[in-house]
């Protein structure tokens, strides 16, 4: 089973802007909606998609609960979360104008979770994940819960042979790497803060890949926005380039490419085709108004667009 664990989760308001968003200016909604948000929901959004039976858990606030339950069911999702009394689930805004220059993303903190509430979570998770399964670690943290909390649900996740994939970032990022994830996968910025230096070219970026490969990590995934990716995988890397589309919304691109990572892996796909797949799905994501709308019958057409390099040893 693949279990995907958002300990922040976030309902996003999505609002389209008439015109160029300004300040001091009465800026007039010309469209808004509701999507899922948080990453690790996305993940399983790709995945329900794509018929990939998996389970999404995490925290959520009881007050707003329903309201985001609705949203994971309507995409088909299988919900296990852990409520917690009083509180509200955050909500993200996410604002387009009609600049094509993409999004402003504004997120609330989220609720402080309570000592409980993480022992409930912990408990699910050392009961639920066994052998062989997938355990998608992906967002912020809640305020309240630090590394070493952090890094107690993924032993509890891992304990039984759980295979941890985590898209997150700083001193939880770091401590993470200690328990030798399965995957990860950084943006550049975090990937930089991860290793303590500025990287520029790929095979700087390489270099490093290589040392945590080589301390046992399967895969270390490098995004870089537009520029597409690089890739390590046992003692290769891999400079990615994805096809060129034109963006509506590019919020929940990095979760639409580990939701399709996570089913290449699932699907026992090649490395190439793996990393063609989850390109052309996050790519296919731009495409979209929403924050967690794909189309996968555009990313088959753009999957041939797709170039990967593998870069000198
Ligand atoms: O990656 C997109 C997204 O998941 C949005 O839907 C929004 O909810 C945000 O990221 C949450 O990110 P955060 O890092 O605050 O957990």
């Amino acid at each position: 089973m693949i279990y995907t664990v958002t300990l922040n989760t976030a309902i996003d308001r999505v609002i389209y802007i008439d015109g160029i968003l300004s300040r001091k200016k009465n800026n007039k909604v010309k469209r808004t909606f509701y999507d899922i948000g948080g990453k690790a929901t996305h993940v399983s959004v790709v995945l329900s998609r794509l018929r990939i039976p998996n389970i999404a858990t995490g925290f959520v606030g009881e007050k707003n609960k329903e309201k985001l339950m609705q949203l994971l069911e309507e995409k088909g999702v299988a919900c296990d979360f852990i409520a917690q009394a009083g509180c509200p689930t955050r909500e993200t805004l996410v604002i387009l104008d009609d600049s094509g220059e993409g999004s402003f993303m504004i997120t609330e903190k989220g609720f402080s979770v309570h000592g409980d509430t993480l022992e409930k979570l912990k408990r699910k998770l050392s009961e639920k994940v066994t052998e062989g399964d997938f355990a998608v670690f992906a967002g912020s943290l809640p305020p309240g819960l630090d590394g070493d909390q952090y890094r107690e649900l993924l032993q509890a996740a891992a304990e039984k042979g759980g295979k941890l994939i985590l898209d997150t970032t700083g001193a939880q990022l770091r401590s993470a790497i200690r328990l030798k994830p399965y995957a990860i996968k950084p943006n550049e910025d975090e990937f930089q803060e991860l290793v303590g230096k500025r990287l520029n070219a790929p095979d700087e970026y390489a270099s490093e890949i290589k040392k945590l490969l080589q301390a046992g990590i399967e895969y270390v995934i490098v995004t870089l926005g537009k520029k597409g990716s690089l890739v390590g995988h046992g003692d290769e890397v891999y400079r990615v380039l994805p096809p060129k589309v034109k963006e509506v919304n590019d919020t929940g691109c990095g979760d639409v490419f580990v939701g399709g990572f996570v089913a290449g892996l699932h699907q026992r796909f090649p490395l190439e085709k793996m990393i063609r797949f989850a390109t052309a799905l996050s790519a296919s994501k731009a495409e979209q108004p929403e924050s967690s709308a794909f189309s996968p019958e555009r990313a088959e057409q753009l999957e041939g667009e797709v170039v990967i390099r593998r870069l000198p040893a």
